[in-house]
């Protein structure tokens, strides 16, 4: 896979913005290849994390400090749904990403991920429920990370099914690192699993975790996958270092011995590539991108970003696309949203094919990309 090393181009100011407003109605934009609008869906939204659709079209939303609640058609913001588990978020813990059970018409059932919490004690739980009207029911913890860690971050965690019906989830180092190359415990992984929990038959196995797919993640926090099944991860660096991952199974992707970061980061790019897969993409050291959210484009609206990827960008409070080439390499990025509505925490495409976006802002919401005359 041919790696891309940007040079850094940073002018090295540090600024220190204030959250920008967020406008009522649909902002204009004009981007290299198509003109688009950004609408804002729904508002009220408290570091919303994670988000998935219902079949009615409704959206299913999470917000880190433990709330779940459905976002009407219409944008109407529901009270947050009853008898969700106690999600306490103090720092970058709480309640992550959540997903809606392929075959929902029949098991009505949704899938969430959380830092759980005991004593000093944090590490990354799944959970799945069945949505009854405004509240859950049967909440069911269907898989543990199992390892306590007294670390407020490094939790993950988004949630895919793939074309199999499987979980695709991953868990993220819990700031442990020197425990990821130790693939008895599923830190800094992507696992699949059966909707019950169980580890899929035919992963990898062996010297790994039953439940590993593949390892040597930091914390991703972007999973997607294509439309010819393959598997993309956005994981962070330490100290820059962010990575764009093509996943494959049984691949050890390097934290924390290879890595692109700097600062003290441990063994920051000391190891040679050896056994370890390379990014598709790296910033290296410098900027600090901080990628959350990930998504392959397949709508209709906008033909020029078919198949490339987008990626919301924490720190720098932007949506970026990554021009893929036929071979699935990375020819190119583009910045689309430049802080317009602040740290873009995730990046799906809707049933309607449009791209949904959701800003990890205390008056954080959901927006949708639009085309333009
Ligand atoms: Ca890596």
């Amino acid at each position: 896979m041919h790696v891309l090393f940007r040079a850094a181009a940073a002018a090295g100011l540090s600024l220190t913005l204030a959250a920008p407003a967020l406008a009522n109605s649909p902002q204009s934009f004009i981007t290299s290849e198509h003109k688009f609008l950004l609408t804002p869906v729904a508002k009220g939204l408290e570091h919303p994390w994670g988000l998935d659709w219902l079949p009615d079209g409704r959206i299913i939303v999470t917000e880190r400090a433990g709330r779940i609640r459905i976002v009407e058609t219409d944008g109407t913001l529901g009270a947050p749904l009853g008898n969700v588990p106690d999600i306490v978020t103090e720092f970058r813990d709480g309640l992550l990403d959540v997903s809606v059970s392929p075959n929902f018409g029949e098991d009505n059932t949704v899938f969430f991920a959380y830092s759980q919490k005991e004593g000093d004690l944090r590490w990354m739980e799944l959970a799945s429920a069945r949505l009854a009207g405004d509240r859950l029911e049967d909440v069911t913890v269907i898989f543990s990370s199992g390892v306590k860690t007294e670390n407020l971050e490094g939790f993950g965690s988004r949630i895919r099914f793939d074309a199999d019906g499987n979980l695709l989830v991953s868990v993220g180092d819990h700031a442990e690192v020197a425990k990821v190359q130790d693939t008895s415990n599923t830190l800094g992984t992507i696992v699949r699993l059966h909707p019950n929990g169980t580890p899929v038959a035919n992963n990898p196995g062996g010297e790994l975790h039953p439940a590993i797919y593949a390892y040597g993640f930091k914390n991703p926090h972007g999973l997607a996958l294509a439309e010819d099944s393959a598997l993309w991860a956005a994981d962070h660096g330490g100290a820059g270092g962010d990575e764009l991952n093509r996943v494959e199974m049984g691949a050890n992707y390097g934290w924390p011995t290879r890595t692109f970061g700097g600062g003290d980061a441990p063994g920051a790019g000391q190891a040679s590539a050896g056994a370890f897969t390379e990014p598709v993409f790296t910033w290296g050291v410098w900027p600090v991108v901080a990628l959350s959210g990930l998504e392959v484009y397949t709508g209709d609206d906008f033909p020029n970003w078919r198949g490339d990827l987008f990626s919301g960008s924490l720190s720098q409070s932007r949506l970026i696309r990554f021009l893929l080439s036929d071979e699935g390499n990375v020819i190119g990025t583009e910045t689309v949203l430049d802080f317009e509505i602040g740290r873009v925490r995730d990046v799906r495409q809707g049933p309607d094919g449009r791209l949904y976006l959701l800003n990890d802002e205390l008056e954080g919401g959901v927006f949708r990309i639009d085309p333009a005359e």
